[in-house]
């Protein structure tokens, strides 16, 4: 497939402008955005995001979960279409460019090829995955994952927020569920640009990561079941404290995560304790652990260990323990002949470039099992992400939707 010129280039002041324009959208209280999954300010993202893709001349679809899906024709009907994407959806205390830049890049790519009149034989679709962040409703990558047959529609509509709002009930009522059936569709490939969300491109002034693999998942959310009792009355020995049990199961997890580094990482970052009350025991603990490694080997140990180790503690301090797995996947190896595209596009654009594994999980884990599926990241400062001091530069976005483009062009076969 004849490569794109290296002059072939996206419009960063304007991919800039469109990143700025949706981080008004739900913003957050320090600068970044709390634009959380299927609330109002998700739908006003949707609209914005639809509104640009009509005016860039794409015809928008939309499944049963939500997925956008915005399609720019190609020359040759029968051809499968390139998708590019990420997610509009952001943690509470979010980041102006995680997933969006993704989505935003995407649509870049189509207004470029548009200011240059250049058609290819495979139509072009850019994505818009519902619920990525797993925040609002668990597990994360949602909607991906029905799409990759991986959840059933049925169980993840019926997923519920801590406020106890249905996943399916608040689709219906944002406006945003579509008739297409969920997974009907068939990629030729996918490709998803995201920021690194870790420090390893900015600390060795790498403009693009070329992202070989995505690492390992688990999420086992813990309850521990004690009794609410007088915070002053109580014996000491009589209390059967679940909160102080939770304390200590947590200690544990970033032991068992300590004990298999460099590569495994392990926090608890969901905690909810009842009755929260400054003058009861605490007699009831739920949280989340959320363990992930590039080796499945480990990520199995990191959980056997985890239920020992709680079961121990519990038996110690007589209350209960219960675990649930609420989300995970494999570590997972994404297509070489996508991967090439990416590589060969950052050196033909002249953009430093290292091989990286995602820490993060990405939509892309999920789509790389009913597709050819590569990632590009770009670095932001000092690592930081899910955090709305989040950063990047206009440079690394334009590196990275250049580094797209090309990728995605040349995958979809540039005709004139
Ligand atoms: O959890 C993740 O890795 C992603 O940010 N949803
Ligand atoms: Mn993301
Ligand atoms: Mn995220």
């Amino acid at each position: 497939m004849a490569a794109p010129g290296e002059n072939l280039r996206i419009n960063g002041e304007r991919l800039w402008d469109s990143l700025m324009e949706m981080a008004k959208i739900g913003p957050g209280v320090a600068g970044g955005n709390n634009r959380q999954t299927l609330t109002d300010a998700d739908a006003e993202g949707r609209a914005l995001f639809q509104r640009w893709c009509q005016v860039a001349g794409c015809e928008m679809g939309l499944d049963s979960m939500g997925n956008m899906f915005a399609l720019r024709p190609g020359t040759d009907p029968d051809a499968l279409p390139v998708y590019v994407g990420s997610h509009l959806d952001t943690q509470p205390t979010g980041g102006k460019y995680d997933g969006v830049l993704g989505v935003l890049a995407g649509l870049e790519i189509i207004r470029t090829l548009n200011d240059m009149d250049i058609r290819t034989r495979h139509p072009i679709v850019v994505t818009n995955w519902t619920n990525e962040e797993g925040t609002r409703f668990a597990p994360a990558m949602l909607s991906s994952g029905v799409f990759a047959g991986v959840h059933s529609e049925d169980w993840a509509k019926d997923q519920r927020d801590a406020s106890g709002a249905r996943f399916g009930d608040e689709l219906r009522r944002i406006g945003w569920e579509g008739d297409e059936p969920v997974g009907a569709r068939k990629m030729h490939a996918f490709f998803e640009l995201h920021i690194e969300q870790g420090p390893i491109l900015e600390a060795e002034g790498v403009d693009i990561g070329v992202v070989t693999h995505g690492q390992g998942l688990s999420w086992t959310q813990i309850t521990v079941t004690g009794r609410d009792s007088h915070t002053g009355s109580t014996p000491m020995p009589m209390r059967r404290n679940a909160g102080l049990a939770m304390a200590r199961i947590i200690d544990k997890v970033d032991a068992i995560a300590w004990g298999h580094a460099p590569d495994a990482v392990g926090a608890v970052g969901h905690i909810e304790i009842s009755p929260n009350s400054r003058n009861v025991i605490p007699g009831k603990a739920v949280f989340t652990v959320d363990f992930r490694s590039p080796d499945k080997a480990v990520i199995e140990d990191m959980e056997r260990r985890l239920r020992e180790q709680a079961q121990i503690i519990a038996d110690d301090m007589q209350v209960e323990v219960a675990f649930e797995k609420v989300g995970g996947f494999d570590p997972v190896a994404f297509d070489a002949g996508c991967v090439g595209a990416i590589r060969d596009a950052a050196e033909r654009l002249g953009y430093s470039h290292r091989d990286i594994v995602s820490g993060a999980g990405h939509d892309a884990c999920w789509i790389a099992q009913v597709a050819p599926t590569a990632m590009i990241m770009c670095p932001c400062v000092d690592g930081l992400s899910h955090n709305e001091a989040e950063e990047i530069t206009p440079q690394w976005a334009a590196a990275g939707a250049d580094v797209l483009l090309h990728a995605v062009v040349e995958t979809a076969q540039v005709i004139g």
